[in-house]
């Protein structure tokens, strides 16, 4: 049954995913004309996100799938999405939280090997990763929440301090760690990463409500700077910022088109946000700007993170979200973790088997719009 190009699919985005999305690579920072001349595997990834966009395909994430689940955790194979489902997520997303410590787990305890291990197995089925990063405040040390203290990057960009010595090696240790997930063959595997998520938010030690615009670039021109001097070549690089009301916020913090692939927003469903409509709203002032920013850039449109926790209603995936982002040309849209149930039983965002929302996101899968491992099986 699926998928030729998608019949319900608007007119508007088909014509709108040409436009969006012309896949212009962000290019190397670094004076290096070999890159220019060579594909590399960011660009093969960007070619598959272009794919999905000219199909008019929402490929569909999930955080930690493989991982754990709402009752089960490091069990071979399993996915509370494929459970339900019977097909895997497109993305397999995960966070890189306390790679900076060179610990062995992230910060919600997912081996660095076994994501290493996955991330490599699921892009050899024709899947895609993708990375966020909630990192330490490097000044009081508390986690990536820790506000206590404004300003703290421009601390930590002072050239010749501590902290700034601290940055770089952090950020060296996030490059390190993405530039070791190979193939069999000891190639690169492509993944999509988000530094510096949520910025125009207010509970980030790295945000807008605690920092100045100019320095969130210098930010992520620093963590450019140090992968590009690692020579990391599989990063499609994506900016996230959380719900916004203008064009203006949605650019405050940009790097600038060299240094972003894809442009993301998150937007999530939370307490039911006064109902579908005022979500359907965030969303169209988000990808409404995030759209029409990359059809003039040359950019991917994404989602990078969604959901509603509990999955609330039963049949928000199809009624919901489906509706919301009918008119956008996103190429992916992911859902946040399933938390176990021992850990914190109300916190997921994909149904497990047994949960009402299930029937329902059978119904979200087996529409023509979106696009799990399967339908990526076709392309590769
Ligand atoms: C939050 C929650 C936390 C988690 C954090 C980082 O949204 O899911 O439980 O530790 O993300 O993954």
């Amino acid at each position: 049954m699926k998928k030729a190009l998608p019949s319900i699919i608007s007119a508007t985005v088909i014509a709108a995913s040409m436009l969006a999305g012309c896949g212009t690579k962000a290019g190397s920072t670094s004076d290096n004309m070999e890159s220019e001349s060579t594909a590399t595997p960011a660009d093969e990834l960007i070619s598959r996100l272009q794919w999905l966009t000219d199909s008019g395909l929402v490929a569909y994430g999930h955080h930690d799938d493989v991982a754990y689940g709402h009752n089960w955790a490091y069990i071979p194979d399993s996915s509370d999405v494929k459970n339900v489902a019977g097909d895997y997520p497109a993305i397999l997303d995960w966070d890189l939280g306390l790679i900076e410590w060179n610990t062995e787990k992230q910060l919600d305890g997912v081996p660095f090997d076994f994501i290493r291990d996955q991330a490599a197995k699921h892009n050899a089925k024709g899947g895609i990763n993708s990375f966020s990063w909630h990192l330490r405040n490097p000044v009081t040390k508390g986690d990536s929440w820790d506000i206590s203290e404004s300003d703290v990057i421009a601390q930590i960009m002072t050239p010749g301090s501590e902290l700034n010595d601290t940055i770089r090696l952090w950020i060296g240790r996030a490059a390190d760690f993405i530039g070791s997930i190979r193939d069999t063959d000891g190639n690169r595997v492509p993944v999509i990463f988000r530094p510096w998520h949520e910025h125009s938010g207010n509970w980030f030690w790295w945000d807008l409500g605690h920092n100045s615009p100019e320095n969130l670039v210098a930010l992520w021109h620093l963590t450019r700077e140090i992968f590009d001097q690692k020579g990391i070549d599989n990063v499609v690089w994506a900016y996230s910022p959380d719900k916004i009301r203008s064009e203006e916020q949605y650019l405050s913090g940009y790097p600038g088109d060299e240094y972003v692939d894809i442009l993301g927003s998150d937007v999530y469903y939370w307490n039911g946000e006064n109902g579908p409509e005022r979500f359907a709203q965030h969303i169209d002032n988000n990808l409404g700007i995030a759209t029409k920013l990359a059809k003039e850039r040359g950019k991917l449109v994404a989602l990078t993170e969604t959901g509603s926790e509990g999955v609330k209603p039963d049949t928000w995936y199809s009624e919901i979200l489906l509706p919301a982002i009918a008119n956008y040309p996103i190429c992916y849209a992911t859902a946040w973790r399933n938390a176990n149930v021992n850990e914190k039983p109300e916190h997921f965002y994909a149904p497990y088997p047994g949960h009402a929302s299930a029937p329902d996101f059978v119904k979200f899968h087996d529409n023509p719009r979106t696009a799990f491992l399967n339908e990526m099986k076709k392309q590769k």
